[in-house]
């Protein structure tokens, strides 16, 4: 049986995410892992903040604040809005940790070594007054093109042409403001990503069947276009140092001048797709914290060798080595779930560094030391818009983590987001649409047949499931229908087709509203006792049976109706080949009705929330 290693395209650090980030990453994700844990599947969901790169540091000036502190504070509060969304992850780590800069480096390192790095000295500006080299974004000047005053070295936001720093006029620091700027020559790291594309290429065209088109198509247009070598390092502070170890010999020929390297650091994209596997690291360090076996990353023994230390780390911290490291992750489908403007970086950056560094290894050790793993499925996702337009905090338009659960509980959000996941094409938050299909689905349909039968149970059967009667052919009927709608929802789930997922679960519960009205317990209580209450154990068995299959969705209203009927929380996902399926519950067990599960959305809600969060119009 295989193991399921989960990630999500891990959010950047600086600002609350928007609900579109949620639906192109981080809730599939989650839907997806809760429905395998309760398959009873070994899973680890694995998700981070994402802290290095220029637009953390500009983000932490602005606020005064160092990168340090300010990606701590941001992590604590991006940490307790997934928590509130009910996002299982095994472990929320952070792309700056020590065992983030450790791999990143040791694969750096065994990438030089291994000879798929090269140096290069690029053109950058320097500037004078703050002592250091400018990225493009942090240079500004007059746009050549419009005259917009403060256009971005690398970007006008006025007419959005793409810049180059040396186009702008009278260009300065963003800094400091300071116009005392240079062109001076850098030294960085190339990545030699030229060398993979055939073996890019054959793994991409393996995945064919399995992938969404949007992926391999995606994967393949980039392949088409030539792949050009990338730098992966940045004249910036906040980041993986360069020259945090000893560089080996390369054998193609140059050592690298550590002078010449001193001071930088990785490219944000470089060390970022490493935190996937750091964070796993992070996970089984904070195990062994807990068991009190560990092995701090940052004391290692001083006569060690750094890649003896990585090594030695990997006997005493192994668990996460097993979930990442052939061979002892043979056994692992690894599944990534992303935007599709992530998608180029998984499958050519990241595939290229991780391809380079087992190269390394496998020519070093003769395919006797472990490799690392590939992923094996990739779920890509189109946009979520707001009213066809991008969600954007700056223009005050569409609603963010935060603001949404002030509005609504999270199972409002994870089932409309759900079930209009972005999967064929964009999609589009719109609040009157929002309104009608969560009254719908989750008011009328499923609150409401949770409500009605339990109430009935209390008024009429004491509360308590009834014993007696036989089924009939209705109960037959519902048994083979509930059977059918089980498994192509469990299918959806398993191929991580989410929108038609919820359309499958929806329908299941429409068949337990139908069976309900067609039994009608209410009537045969009158003139067939006996039917009345095999009418009523057959739907407090539906109600069991939905808290079990919608929990992946709605794991908070689940919770609830499951402790509503005296099961534990969260359940196994039913057997699909037995007859167990409603019969879960034996009589005589007290139940209770919950309180309204959902409360309808208001047209008086949606008309303030239009006005605050922008409609149509904005
Ligand atoms: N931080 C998120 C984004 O592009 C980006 C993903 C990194 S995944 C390793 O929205
Ligand atoms: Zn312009």
């Amino acid at each position: 049986m295989s193991r399921f290693l989960i990630t999500s395209a891990l959010p950047y650090i600086n600002g609350i995410k928007h609900l579109g980030t949620l639906a192109g990453s981080m809730l599939p994700a989650d839907v997806y892992a809760r429905f395998q844990r309760s398959r009873g599947r070994e899973t680890l969901y694995i998700c981070a903040t994402d802290e290095h790169g220029t637009p953390t540091e500009l983000a932490a000036a602005e606020k005064g604040q160092d990168p340090a502190t300010f990606c701590a504070e941001q992590h604590r509060i991006q940490h307790d809005l997934g928590r509130r969304f009910g996002l299982s992850w095994d472990h929320f780590g952070r792309s700056s940790s020590p065992q983030n800069h450790r791999l990143t480096q040791r694969f750096a390192q065994q990438l030089w070594e291994a000879g798929f790095l090269e140096e290069r000295v690029t053109q950058q500006v320097y500037s004078v007054v703050d002592k250091r080299f400018l990225p493009d974004r942090y240079v500004i000047g007059t746009c050549p093109h419009c005259g917009y005053e403060a256009a971005r070295g690398d970007q006008c936001e006025n007419c959005t042409r793409v810049l180059d720093p040396a186009d702008l006029i009278k260009p300065r620091s963003a800094v400091s403001g300071s116009t005392e700027i240079e062109i001076r020559g850098s030294k960085h790291l190339f990545l030699r990503q030229s060398l993979f594309s055939a073996k890019l290429r054959a793994w991409i065209e393996g995945k064919r069947d399995r992938w969404p088109l949007l992926v391999t198509s995606i994967a393949l247009k980039w392949l088409d276009e030539g792949l050009q070598d990338r730098g992966i390092t940045r004249d910036l502070e906040w980041g993986v140092p360069v020259n945090a170890f000893e560089w080996g010999p390369n054998p193609d020929g140059a050592t690298p001048a550590i002078e010449g390297l001193a001071g930088k650091v990785f490219y944000v994209w470089f060390d970022a797709p490493i935190e996937y596997i750091a964070a796993t690291w992070e996970w089984a360090d904070a195990k062994a914290v807990e068991s009190g076996t560990y092995v701090s990353v940052e004391s290692p023994p001083a006569e060690m060798k750094y890649g003896d230390f990585m090594g030695a780390l990997g006997v005493q911290n192994s668990e996460w080595q097993r979930w990442w490291q052939l061979p002892s992750a043979a056994d692992v489908t690894y599944v990534e779930f992303m935007g599709k403007d992530n998608v180029p970086f998984h499958t050519v950056g990241f595939p290229t560094t991780v391809m380079g560094v087992n190269e390394g290894i496998v020519a070093e050790s003769g395919g006797h030391a472990p490799t690392w793993k590939l992923v094996d499925e990739l779920k890509g996702f189109n946009w979520l818009d707001y009213y066809g337009g991008r969600f954007s905090t700056s223009q005050n338009r569409g609603v963010f983590m935060d603001q949404a659960l002030e509005l609504l509980a999270p199972d409002y959000w994870r089932w409309w987001i759900t079930a209009n996941t972005p999967e064929t094409s964009d999609a589009s938050f719109v609040w009157e649409q929002f309104q009608a299909q969560v009254n719908a689905d989750l008011a009328d349909v499923l609150g409401n047949f949770v409500n009605r039968i339990l109430k009935f149970t209390e008024t009429r059967f004491d509360g308590a499931v009834p014993a007696g009667g036989a089924d009939s052919p209705l109960e037959e009927r519902l048994h083979k229908d509930v059977l059918a709608k089980l498994r192509e929802l469990t299918d959806h789930l398993e191929g991580r087709e989410f929108r038609k997922a919820t359309t499958a679960l929806r329908q299941l519960w429409v068949l337990g509203n139908g069976y309900l009205t067609e039994a009608a317990p209410w009537t045969a209580l009158k003139t067939d006792p006996d039917r009345a209450a095999v009418a009523v154990r057959t739907g407090l068995n539906l109600v069991a049976l939905f808290a079990k299959v919608s929990e992946p969705f709605i794991p908070f209203t689940c919770e609830i109706i499951a402790g509503s009927v005296g099961e534990s929380f969260p359940g196994r996902w039913p057997d699909l080949t037995g007859e167990g399926v409603l019969s879960i519950l034996e009589a005589g067990r007290k139940v209770a009705a919950p309180e309204v599960l959902f409360r309808k959305v208001e047209d008086s809600q949606v008309a303030e929330w239009r006005e605050r969060f922008g409609g149509p119009e904005s």
